[in-house]
């Protein structure tokens, strides 16, 4: 049957089990939305195009599943740029469409034309410009494949106007053979061998963690190596909840702010086993003082990501679920009593603290949001003091409870990420985590939950400042607070709360905040939560930038 682009399009998306599509249309999609009409392809309106990458990420992390968002050309699809950038170096799964001026036209500096495909080339794993309608079914089919495989990614499917509307057979390929892109997932038998004999002859090995083992859906064999093998485990921001943060061998996150006791045991370890992990600068530190007694077995699907930053003793290529099946058959439990002692020594003597006092503090507003939900809600945060706080005092015990802009830090990520993962996720409790600052990144995006009866809640740590910065001001530009300060201007979050529908609180004492929690979880509303914290809370532990991380600010009274 014949059908034109925008419905093959549609179809195609329907073949890809695709529910939900975040977007906002223009003059470039409308056959695409034209489509989306009377589809059963839904189509939730965001406020702001970014808001619809960041969504459709949020959608991605909760759920597992490939996260779609749909854009016209030129400023709607420049307004994607920055939650596909943010996909991409967290890793996930999403295919980006945007419309672009009719083929005739590219080139033209037509109205509202940009060059996305070449805008986006450094921030997709692939990207598309669709020539001929023919294409079109193969070229979604390619997409989905190429976003979810391997070492997931953002991919961009442009699309001229006048594909849209022209009109072939429409074929769905059952197949994809893309030459030249075979992902290797089985990883290497001897590899696998070695690796598990070093592991087993070990003294003070850990396991260092990272999204990979969550997209890899791997928490259960990381759990079995840990456990059975009494091996410590740390975990980047992103490995978050791939091993619970409540079990004794959990060390939290670990470099720029994890805990001391994961960056003295990381450093004084003789065996690093890193799980889809990428030895970032915010976990090394100064690399040529990391970890510098430690043999180096690192387990990733991404060939390029191996020995990148460190060198590495044993690399495995592959999946990580899959690898972990096979060395968690072939790893005999090495004696690591004595380790374990200095572990817990460590955590004993620099547990991460904060003041315990009248005032309300942001840890404190955490670690009541982690007590209301018993650790399972799903937390997004936006970025700064609050992501990082978010990270070491909420206790993640499950895998995709935790979506946070790690790779590109991204402020204004929380709230539409929130929107994404609460869409995805129906029956979970979801919260923003927020700064004063991020949120107004992004706020606009209340209208979409409110309207889409999305009951998220959002907790403002509100310390009338953009703390992160200020943070480094304070401690490395001599308290210069430039254009960071406490007296940052914001709107009254409450009223504007209730511009937009949703329930709107204000917080001010210590006291009220379980009960704001508790009364926020309750309500079917959106809820957003004023936290008053105070202004000149720092986050500690901290490396200073470049330092090797057992060098850190805020333990032993050090700062
Ligand atoms: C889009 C974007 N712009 C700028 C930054 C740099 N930056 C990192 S943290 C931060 C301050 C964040 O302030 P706020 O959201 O109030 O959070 P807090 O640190 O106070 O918790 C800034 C400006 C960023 N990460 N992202």
């Amino acid at each position: 049957m014949k059908m034109s682009g925008a419905k093959i399009l549609i179809e195609s998306l329907k073949k890809e089990g695709v529910e939900i599509i975040f977007g906002y249309p223009g003059g470039q999609v409308l056959p695409i939305f034209d489509q989306l009409y009377d589809s059963s392809v839904k189509l939730m309106l965001v406020r702001h195009e970014q808001a619809a990458a960041h969504a459709a990420d949020g959608y991605a992390r909760a759920t597992g599943k490939t996260g779609v968002c749909l854009a016209t050309s030129g400023p709607g699809a420049t307004n994607l740029v920055t939650g596909i950038a943010t996909a991409y170096m967290d890793s996930i799964p999403m295919v980006a469409i945007t419309g672009q001026v009719k083929s005739f036209l590219i080139g033209n500096d037509a109205f509202q034309e940009a060059d996305i495909t070449g805008i986006t080339r450094p921030i997709t794993k692939h990207n598309y410009l669709v020539e001929d309608v023919k294409d079109l079914a193969r070229v979604v089919k390619e997409a989905f494949h190429i976003a979810s495989t391997g070492r997931p990614g953002p991919v961009l499917i442009d699309i001229p106007s006048d594909i849209q509307m022209q009109e072939t057979e429409f074929h769905y390929p059952e197949k994809v053979d893309i030459r030249g892109y075979k992902p290797t997932y089985e990883g290497h038998p001897g590899q696998i061998k070695r690796a598990a004999k070093v592991i087993s002859d070990s003294k003070r090995p850990i396991l260092y963690v990272g999204g990979g083992a969550i997209i890899s859906g791997a928490s259960e064999e990381v759990r079995e190596l840990a456990i059975k093998n009494e091996i410590p485990v740390t975990m980047t921001l992103l490995g978050l909840g791939a091993f619970p943060a409540t079990h004794k061998l959990a060390l939290g996150m670990l470099g720029m702010h994890g805990t001391a006791y994961a960056n003295h045991s990381i450093m004084e370890s003789d065996l690093i086993i890193t799980i889809g992990a990428r030895f970032d600068d915010r976990v090394t530190g100064k690399l040529d003082e990391f970890a510098p007694h430690a043999k180096v077995i690192h387990i990733d699907i991404d060939p390029a990501s191996v020995s990148k930053n460190v060198d590495v003793d044993i690399p495995i290529v592959g999946d990580v679920k899959t690898i972990l099946k096979k060395l968690n058959k072939l790893v005999k439990k090495p004696d690591t009593k004595e380790w374990i002692a200095r572990v817990d020594d460590w955590r004993k003597k620099h547990p991460l603290k904060y003041k315990d006092d009248e005032a309300l503090r942001p840890q404190y507003v955490v670690e009541e949001i982690y007590e209301a939900t018993k650790g399972n809600a799903i937390i997004t945060t936006e970025v700064g003091q609050n992501q990082m706080w978010a990270a070491q005092f909420y206790k993640f015990s499950k895998p995709r409870t935790m979506l946070s802009s790690g790779g590109l830090g991204t402020m204004g990520y929380g709230l539409p990420a929130a929107i994404g993962a609460q869409i995805g996720c129906p029956d979970e409790v979801v919260f923003d985590i927020a700064g004063d600052g991020s949120i107004q990144m992004n706020i606009q995006e209340l209208a979409t939950a409110v309207i889409n009866k999305l009951p998220i809640k959002i907790a403002i740590l509100n310390n009338s400042c953009l703390g992160m910065v200020r943070q480094w001001q304070e401690l490395f530009y001599k308290k210069r607070y430039s254009y960071t300060s406490l007296c940052y201007n914001s709107p009254d979050f409450v009223k504007l709360a209730e511009s937009y529908g949703a329930l709107g609180m204000k917080i001010t004492k210590k006291k009220d905040v379980r009960a704001a929690i508790d009364k926020a979880i309750k309500t079917k509303n959106v809820v957003l939560m004023d936290f008053r914290v105070v202004g000149e809370e720092n986050v500690f532990p901290m490396v200073p930038a470049g330092g090797a991380i057992n060098k850190m600010l805020g333990v032993d009274g050090l700062a």
